[in-house]
């Protein structure tokens, strides 16, 4: 972790603690992150070059939420792109999965005023049915509503607004380890002991944003703690 961020031929690895990772192509505006809290990835691409260019499981970036499927049902869709096991397992599995019948009360408050300023950017309703989806197969309703709250807020900043209120208004945890701080929306590489070093390609990070947990002004990360940006490179810290 401390060896991030790597900047290679225009390409930028970034960590952050928590441990979510960023591969980013600024020249291209190519995004790819990965989030191991919940086992979550993204892949952002601009639609002016990739429209109806993309397959996947991400869709086919035609501006269509209808046709994602490729007129497959659902499971079938989703295990046709199973890496190890039978498919017949993987549909099986996910037909057990009871359809969801109706939205949580819990998750309808993510319907609120702090959130209010995104809904143009970002649909609340799929949030409120996945909210739904996790509160009834999951058991713990408020964790699942936390998850989903952190998640819309997530992509509210990488759609460029951040809410720095939720936690608070949601009554949700969002401590960070040791001595640092959690950001809703953060612009910019995590500093570490490398980009300490590194400060022109620590510029190239400008256009990213992300939310997580960071390291006060003035310390820089070091493997899983903070340190002083003046300790980097010496072997014992006091
Ligand atoms: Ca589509």
């Amino acid at each position: 972790m401390d060896k991030l961020p790597v900047h290679s031929n225009g390409m930028i690895i970034l960590g952050y603690p928590g441990r979510t990772f960023i591969v980013s192509i600024p020249l291209m505006n190519l995004e790819a992150r990965y989030y191991e809290e919940n086992s979550g990835f993204s892949v952002k691409v601009p639609s002016k070059r990739y429209f109806n260019k993309t397959e996947g499981l991400c869709g086919n970036c035609n501006g269509k939420k209808d046709d994602e499927l490729d007129n497959k049902p659902l499971s079938e869709f989703v295990c046709s792109f199973q890496v190890e096991g039978q498919p017949d397992e993987c549909e099986k599995s996910m037909e057990e999965l009871p359809e969801l019948k109706e939205r949580i009360p819990l998750c309808e408050k993510l319907e609120d005023p702090v959130f209010e300023a995104c809904y143009p950017l970002v649909d609340i309703e799929i949030y409120i049915e996945a909210c739904s989806f996790d509160a009834v197969h999951s058991g713990d309703q408020k964790v699942a509503f936390c998850k989903t709250a952190k998640e819309y807020a997530r992509q509210c900043c990488q759609a460029g607004l951040g809410i720095e209120d939720w936690p608070e208004v949601f009554d949700c945890d969002v401590k960070c380890p040791g001595d640092m701080e959690y950001s809703q929306c953060r612009e910019g590489c995590p500093q570490t002991c490398s980009s300490v070093k590194n400060e022109s390609a620590d510029s190239m990070c400008n256009q990213l944003k992300n939310d997580g947990c960071f390291c006060v002004e003035g310390k820089v990360l070091n493997d899983t703690t903070c340190i002083d940006a003046t300790l980097c490179g010496k072997t014992h810290y006091f």
